[in-house]
C-alpha cells in the first residue's frame, strides 16, 4: 500500500517570531507537519525546501520515512550543515505525522510507546541582579517549574545572553511577565553585545552559590554558557561551581573541536550538557565515545528530524548519556511536540527545556501538549498533535531578525 505525496508546501510566519513549517499532504488527504526555523537564517531553510526537496517530494510514497531520509541525506552529495539538516528535518518530521495519523496514534506509540509518565522540563530564570533573579526563580517556581535555568547580568556589562533587560522583557496575553531568550530581533542588522570572560567568571560561582543558598539543596539548577570559554576556563569554571551541584552546565565551549572537552571533563566533575547548534550524529562521535559529556542538547529540528535525533540517542545510550533536548522559542511548537513524542518514548530521557511559546504562536499552531506540575505530556491525539491556521500565518507575515553579534570589550568579534 503507498501513500503518494500531493503536495509540500512551506509555511513562513511570524506570530512575533519567525517560524518555518513544512506542511506535507498527500494524494488521500492525511496533513503532517515539520518544523524547519533555523533562527535569524530562516529563509535558506524555506528556499532550500522549497526548490530543491518539495518537487522531490511529490508523488513519492509518504510512508518511506528512513528511505526518505537517506534519499535526501545521500542524495545531496553536500552533506551535513543546519540548512540541510532543518530541511530534512522538517521533512522527516512531517511523515512521521502523517504515519501516525494513518495508524490513528499519537506519534509516541510508534516510537516504543511510553516509557514514563511525562517529561521533566526546566524552566528559565534570570535577573541582572541577584534580587531580580530570586524573583524571576520564585516566579518559575510558582509556575510549578521543578527544574530551573539561572543566568545572570555581570557587573560592566549591559546585557548578557539569557538575561532579560527591561528592554527586551515583555508582558504576555495572560498578564504574566515574559521573556523572550534569545532576542533575533527585528533589524537590518545585528545588535551588538559586548563581553568580558573574566568578569564573568569571576561573578558566575558568586550567584550560583547565592542560588544555591537561598533556594537549598533539592532545585535541580542549570546554567548556559552559551560557547564563550576556552577550554581551561571552561574547566576553571566546572571546578569553581562544584560546590552547587549544578544539574548541568551547557555549551562551555564553541565545540566545533570536540577533544577541547577533554581538558574540561579531566579537571570537573561538574555535568556537561552539549549540542544544540550540532547537527548530525557525527558531531557527537568523539563526546560519546570517550564519554565527554551527559547530555545531548540537540533539538529534533536541527540533527535531521526523529530519524536523526534517535540514532543519537541511541548512541548516546550506550555510554549512559542522556537527553536535554534543546526547546527554546525558536523551536516551532511543532519540533517541540515532536521532542515530546520521541523524550516519552526512549530509554535515556534526561530532561526537556521549555521556555513557553507566547499566545500568538499558541495560536498559529494549536499544540496538543500539555505543562502541568513542572512534567509535559504529548496528548493522545493523532500524530504530533499539532495544526497549523492559516489564516493567523497570512496575518503574521516573515520579518528579518538576526541573533545578536558579540564583541570584547577591545572590539573583537567572539562566540555569542
Ligand atoms: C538555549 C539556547 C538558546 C539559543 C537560541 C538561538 O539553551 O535554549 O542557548 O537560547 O540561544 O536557540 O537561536
Ligand atoms: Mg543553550
Amino acid at each position: 500500500m503507498t501513500m503518494p505525496i500531493a503536495n509540500a508546501e512551506v509555511l513562513v510566519s511570524n506570530p512575533g517570531r519567525n517560524f518555518v513549517t513544512l506542511r506535507i499532504t498527500t494524494d488521500d488527504g492525511f496533513v503532517g507537519l515539520g518544523d524547519a526555523t533555523l533562527n535569524g537564517r530562516e529563509l535558506a531553510v524555506a528556499a532550500y525546501l522549497s526548490e530543491h526537496l518539495a518537487p522531490l517530494l511529490i508523488g513519492r510514497d509518504a510512508h518511506l520515512i528512513e528511505d526518505t531520509w537517506q534519499y535526501l541525506y545521500r542524495g545531496a552529495y553536500w552533506r551535513r550543515g543546519p540548512v540541510t539538516m532543518a530541511a530534512i528535518a522538517a521533512v522527516d518530521t512531517a511523515l512521521w505525522d502523517i504515519k501516525a495519523k494513518v495508524a490513528g496514534l499519537p506519534l509516541y506509540q510508534l516510537l516504543g510507546g511510553r516509557s514514563r509518565s511525562g517529561l521533566l522540563v526546566y524552566g528559565h530564570a534570570s535577573g541582572m541582579d541577584l534580587h531580580e533573579l530570586y524573583d524571576s526563580i520564585r516566579e518559575q517556581l510558582a509556575e510549578g517549574y521543578r527544574a530551573i535555568r539561572v543566568q545572570t547580568g555581570v557587573p560592566g556589562l549591559a546585557s548578557v545572553y539569557g538575561v532579560a533587560s527591561s528592554a527586551n522583557a515583555s508582558v504576555g496575553d495572560g498578564g504574566d511577565r515574559r521573556y523572550d531568550y534569545e532576542p533575533a530581533r527585528r533589524s537590518a542588522v545585528p545588535v551588538e553585545e559586548s563581553w568580558d570572560t573574566r568578569a564573568y567568571l569571576r561573578h558566575v560561582p558568586t550567584v550560583l552559590e547565592a542560588v544555591r543558598n537561598e533556594f537549598g539543596p533539592e532545585l535541580p539548577l542549570l546554567h548556559d554558557a552559551h560557547h564563550r570559554l576556552t577550554p581551561i576556563q571552561a574547566a576553571k569554571l566546572g571546578k569553581a561551581v562544584e560546590p552547587y551541584d549544578l544539574f548541568w552546565l551547557e555549551d562551555v565551549t564553541p565545540a566545533e573541536n570536540q577533544a577541547a572537552l577533554r581538558r574540561v571533563r579531566e579537571h570537573t566533575t561538574t555535568p556537561l550538557a552539549i549540542g544544540e547548534v550540532f547537527n548530525t550524529i557525527w558531531d557527537y562521535r568523539e563526546l560519546f565515545e570517550e564519554q565527554l559529556i551527559d547530555y545531548v542538547r540537540s533539538a529534533v529540528t536541527h540533527a535531521g528530524g526523529i530519524t536523526g535525533l534517535r540514532r543519537i540517542l541511541d548512541y548516546a545510550a550506550i555510554y549512559q548519556i542522556k537527553s536535554g533536548v534543546h526547546g527554546p522559542t525558536d523551536v516551532s511548537p511543532v519540533g517541540l511536540a515532536a521532542a515530546i513524542h520521541l523524550g516519552i518514548a526512549i530509554p535515556n530521557f534526561g530532561i526537556q527545556e521549555y521556555m513557553r511559546h507566547s499566545p500568538a504562536t499558541d495560536e498559529l499552531f494549536r499544540p496538543g501538549y500539555t505543562f502541568a506540575d513542572g512534567m509535559l505530556t504529548p496528548g493522545e491525539a493523532p500524530g504530533l498533535g499539532v495544526d497549523y491556521d492559516d489564516a493567523v500565518g497570512q496575518a503574521h507575515p516573515y520579518q528579518a531578525a538576526y541573533l545578536p553579534v558579540n564583541r570584547l570589550l577591545d572590539g573583537t568579534v567572539h562566540d555569542w
